[in-house]
């Protein structure tokens, strides 16, 4: 499409305090290849929460931004604190963002936890996924927890995968679209293996289960089923990215942050899947280059340091702006998002001269 904006795609991390959503997003830079070591918050040795606020207290006190590409695209995560005492201080990021993953605890007993996120993410429009996290310590089925998640959503929960079990424990899983199943290696990318033959039947229950949701908005997929023909998965794929993008239905992922599982999954369906800026310039009504602040630091050396994503175009070191009630804004310095790296100091990011901008384009 001409002019269809390009770029960086902002990934917000939202749902319960203790979900895993700094757990994942380190998972996700380490099966990016963003950076060499998969640490993790439990051992106070993650990339996120690097804080000594954050370390003392086993949990994000304020919004951890990342970036990294996988596979040639560009990727930037928004990490908002699940804590209600911090939660404000993502709000105006997670706002922005192209699309989010609701990370939950797969307990059926903790869904409730969720509700605030996924009522945000419905009252603002925002696509959204959702990550089954701990799926290495699960015990109950998914499904209860889905029939226990879908009155918080105004959209169906659409499963992709089911698990692989191996007595209580899940070892793996089967992708409903790809028709393929995966057994989980710790540290490591999953294995394909043949579809487990007494899993057979739920596979095919639960495939139809998701087509038949699909086909509620693609005729062309509708009439294929009655026909009982086999969707490619090209046509999956595509109505699984436009239930997301036109917020239609949520799809259903899930593995463990802590062991790396199910992550690549994630990011490939990121990749496909997740909206573009163009999509959240037009949910926000942008038409031309716009800065959207999302946080402000004041004082000392700093000056005022303010964090922003840009949509809709290119803005110049010294451009004039205008706020929202018309005032005109000088931009100061501005300096692009940095890629991510393990930090060495115990420091969030700082800027080097006063009235700096970082921002996400
Ligand atoms: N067993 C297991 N533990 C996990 C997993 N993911 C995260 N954890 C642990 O759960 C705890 C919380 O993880 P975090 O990633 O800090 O959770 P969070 O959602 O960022 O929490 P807030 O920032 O407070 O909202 C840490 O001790 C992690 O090591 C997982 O997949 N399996
Ligand atoms: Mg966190």
């Amino acid at each position: 499409m001409p002019g269809e904006l390009k770029g960086t795609r902002v990934i917000a991390l939202v749902g319960p305090a203790g979900a895993g959503k700094t757990g994942l997003a380190e998972a996700m830079l380490f099966a990016a290849g963003a950076v060499d070591r998969h640490g993790s918050t439990g051992k106070g040795n993650s990339v996120g929460d690097s804080s000594p606020e954050a370390r003392s207290r086993g949990g994000s006190t304020e919004t951890n931004l990342y970036n990294f590409e996988y596979l040639g695209e560009k990727f930037a995560i928004v990490d908002a604190p699940g804590s209600i005492g911090f939660s404000s201080d993502g709000a105006r990021a997670v706002a922005l963002a192209d699309i989010a993953i609701v990370v939950v605890d797969p307990d059926p007993a903790r869904a409730a936890l969720a509700a605030p996120a996924m009522r945000m993410l419905d009252e603002h429009g925002i696509p959204h996924l959702l990550f089954v996290n701990r799926i290495d310590q699960a015990h109950g089925r998914i499904r209860d927890l889905l029939t226990a998640l879908q009155p918080m959503s105004v959209s169906p929960l659409i499963a992709r995968q089911i698990p692989i079990r191996e007595g209580d424990k899940v070892t793996g899983f089967v992708d409903l679209a790809l028709e393929r199943a995966f057994h989980y290696i710790p540290g490591k990318p999953s294995e394909q293996i043949t579809l487990p033959s007494d899993l057979a039947d739920r596979e095919a229950e639960a495939r139809t289960h998701m087509l038949e949701q699909l086909a509620d908005h693609d005729d062309g997929l509708l009439e294929q089923l009655l026909m009982d023909q086999t969707p490619e998965p090209g046509t999956i794929f595509a109505d699984l990215a436009r239930e997301t993008s036109d917020n239609l239905g949520v799809s259903v992922l899930f593995g463990s942050a802590e062991n790396g599982w199910g992550v690549r999954r994630l990011l490939k369906a990121l990749r496909h899947e997740a909206p573009g800026p163009q999509s959240t310039a037009n949910r926000l009504g942008v038409e031309g280059p716009a800065l959207h602040a999302f946080k402000t630091f004041h004082g000392g050396a700093v000056g005022r340091l303010v964090l922003s994503r840009i949509l809709g175009g290119k803005i110049a070191e010294g451009a004039e702006l205008r706020d929202p009630d018309s005032h005109a804004i000088r931009l100061g310095r501005y300096s692009p998002f940095k890629a991510t790296r393990r930090p060495k100091s115990m420091k969030p990011a700082t800027a080097t001269s006063p009235r700096s901008q970082r921002s996400i384009s």
